[in-house]
């Protein structure tokens, strides 16, 4: 990570009041965790919650930093008294913020939220907090921790009008990274970086696509390396980076000039696209142990594969591509995305159960098709065609709803075919196939892991229960229609259970949000919702993709 920057003066208001500050990292949406996400979840913090805990401490503010991982005590962690919360959330974890905020404001306390959940509802999220924050600077926090002022009704928004030039070094995060592995096993401590903001491509499907690539310094990306190498024996650097090797060599001399050979592992995303032979030949000399690029499609997205080809002759062509991938690097994950409009019928689904068969060392990551409110300017296209489904946030993980009605299936259709895809990816036989094809005990292991948790096992129980509601509860088949829009009493239990002893803080009318509020926001109107699937794979179609895994 990025540029140090010169110890800076607080600004006079801040010297003058010491603020005591609450900065809270949603990882997670609930405190069940799977076996996976006991291993996991401490590995998956996000790098700004921390970044901003070095500004705050820098403007000379005490900040009280929890990373969320589903097994703390939230209450108990965050001192009462805060004057001032932020939290950073996904949109799966928006309702526990929520209702987070609104206890700590009934306490006295400002609420800030930022992160995903913030840059893409931020129509939604100003009901309940004070301070809504997009692209988030040092200006921006010095703003609030400035003004810091209740919200008399709407929250008020603020957002830089770029990303940030430079964010704290790994040198000045170290306390807050170092706190929050101490949660994760000895075998896996994933040291979150990040080296480029941005992308210089313009999918439009991505919320990257409109935010220009900009990568923070290389010279920073060495230092922050050269100290990880004083903590840690064996670090393994997970790259946050929303594409990972574009200016590829400038990333290898910048590992090269300071990691010595088998000091160091990392997991980066990146596209098929950027990982040709020779890229692997230096990505595995550098110690890159798990890479996961995005297929996304059958039908679609061939540029991020590097290839022309659709159907077979893509499942053909990308299977050797990873086969070459695993024969350079031990673990690799292949996203996809399912329901997307360029699918129809049992081929994508069948293609995928091919791909399998002949790249079996992969673990396969399935994303539904989903809408997050603004992310990307497709999401307009689905909104005005009355497509999206008011699925509570909580559900909006990529698995546990789709919240854009599918172009080609009914929705029976979609989850019997989701149901076989995802049984046959995490039979016992593709798991001992999967077994065979990976070198190293920790990649195996891990994926035998995935596969019989959460994310495989527990994949095909809670789909399989979807599929069964759609015949037996008439409330749920007409909610995925979007017939009706009370929320059914299966989806109400589960927020209840996710949220524990938090769900009476939940405010009033946050169960449900507007799913069109983007297009309000942007003075467009609504198309007559469309009732039942519709037929024929058209271009228009064909061009409406949203990729929830970018690369
Ligand atoms: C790296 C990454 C991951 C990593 C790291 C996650 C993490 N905890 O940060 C991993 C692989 C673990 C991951 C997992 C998931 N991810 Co992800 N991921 C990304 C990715 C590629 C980059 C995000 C990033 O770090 N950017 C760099 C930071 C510095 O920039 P930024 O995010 O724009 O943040 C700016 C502001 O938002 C703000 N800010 C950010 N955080 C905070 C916090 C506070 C308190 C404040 C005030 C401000 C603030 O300041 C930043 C600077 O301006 C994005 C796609 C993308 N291209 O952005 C998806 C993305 C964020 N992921 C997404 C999803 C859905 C997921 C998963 C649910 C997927 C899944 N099914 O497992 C999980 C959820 C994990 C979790 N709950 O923690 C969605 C989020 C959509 C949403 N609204 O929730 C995105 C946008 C991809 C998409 N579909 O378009 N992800
Ligand atoms: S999908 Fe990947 S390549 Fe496309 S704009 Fe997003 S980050 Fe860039």
């Amino acid at each position: 990570m990025v540029v140090s920057l010169a110890p800076t003066t607080a600004p006079s208001s801040a010297r003058a009041h010491r603020r005591k500050l609450g900065i809270v990292d949603l990882v997670t949406k609930n405190t069940r965790r799977s076996l996976y996400g006991r291993i996991m979840n401490a590995n998956f913090a996000s790098i700004m919650p921390q970044a901003l805990a070095v500004w705050c401490e820098e403007a000379g503010h005490e900040v009280h930093y929890v990373c969320y991982t589903g097994a703390e005590d939230l209450l108990a962690e965050i001192p009462a008294d805060v004057e001032l919360l932020f939290i950073g959330a996904f949109t799966e974890a928006a309702q526990l913020a929520y209702a987070l905020s609104n206890l700590f404001r009934r306490r006295g306390a400002v609420t800030v939220l930022g992160g995903p959940h913030a840059r893409c509802y931020p129509e939604d999220a100003q009901r309940y907090f004070d301070y809504v924050l997009g692209f988030t600077d040092r200006q921006v926090l010095h703003e609030v921790l400035e003004e810091c002022a209740p919200a008399e009704e709407l929250g008020r928004t603020i957002s830089a009008s770029r990303q940030p030039a430079e964010l704290p070094s790994l040198a000045a995060r170290w306390k807050f990274v170092d706190a929050t592995l101490a949660k994760s096993t000895r075998a896996i401590k994933i040291v979150p970086m990040i080296g480029s903001l941005g992308c210089p491509y313009t999918c439009s499907f991505c919320i990257d696509s409109t935010v220009d690539y900009q990568p923070l310094g290389f010279g920073a990306v060495s230092a922050d390396l050269a100290f990880l190498l004083t903590k840690m024996r064996n670090p393994i650097v997970g790259w946050h980076d929303p594409n990972f090797g574009v200016r590829f060599d400038d990333y290898m001399n910048a590992i090269e000039a300071v990691v010595p050979p088998g000091r160091m592992r990392h997991i980066a995303e990146s596209s098929l696209s950027l990982l040709s032979e020779p890229h692997l030949q230096r990505l595995r000399q550098n110690g890159f142990q798990a890479l996961l690029p995005g297929i996304e499609s059958w039908f679609a997205l061939g540029n991020k594969s590097k290839t022309r080809h659709t159907g077979m002759d893509k499942v053909r062509q990308v299977a050797d591509h990873v086969n070459l991938l695993l024969r350079y690097v031990p673990y690799v994950q292949t996203n996809f995305v399912l329901g997307l409009d360029s699918d129809e019928g049992p081929e994508p689904f069948e293609l995928t159960k091919r791909f399998l068969d002949l790249a079996p060392g992969a673990f396969p990551a399935y994303s539904l098709l989903s809408a997050f409110g603004r992310a990307a300017p497709m999401n307009l296209d689905y909104q005005r065609a009355g497509r999206v489904l008011p699925f509570p946030f909580t559900f909006l993980n990529n698995n546990h709803a789709m919240n854009v009605k599918p172009a080609h299936y009914s929705w029976e259709e979609f989850y019997d075919r989701l149901v076989d895809l995802t049984r046959y990816s995490f039979s016992w036989r593709a798991i001992g196939q999967r077994l065979n094809a990976t070198r190293g005990a920790i990649p195996r292991w891990m994926n035998v892991v995935r596969a019989m948790s959460s994310e495989g096992w527990g994949r095909i129980a809670y789909h399989s229960t979807i599929r069964g509601l759609l015949d037996t509860d008439p409330g749920v088949r007409g909610f995925m229609e979007g017939e009706d829009d009370r929320l059914p009493d299966f989806y109400q239990q589960r927020i209840r259970r996710d949220l524990g002893l938090l769900h009476p803080h939940l405010p009033e009318g946050a169960l449900m949000h507007d799913p069109n509020a983007y297009l309000k926001s942007v003075g467009d109107t609504l198309v007559t919702p469309l009732h039942g699937p519709r037929r024929g794979r058209g271009a228009a179609a064909a061009a409406s993709l949203n990729a929830p895994q970018p690369n």
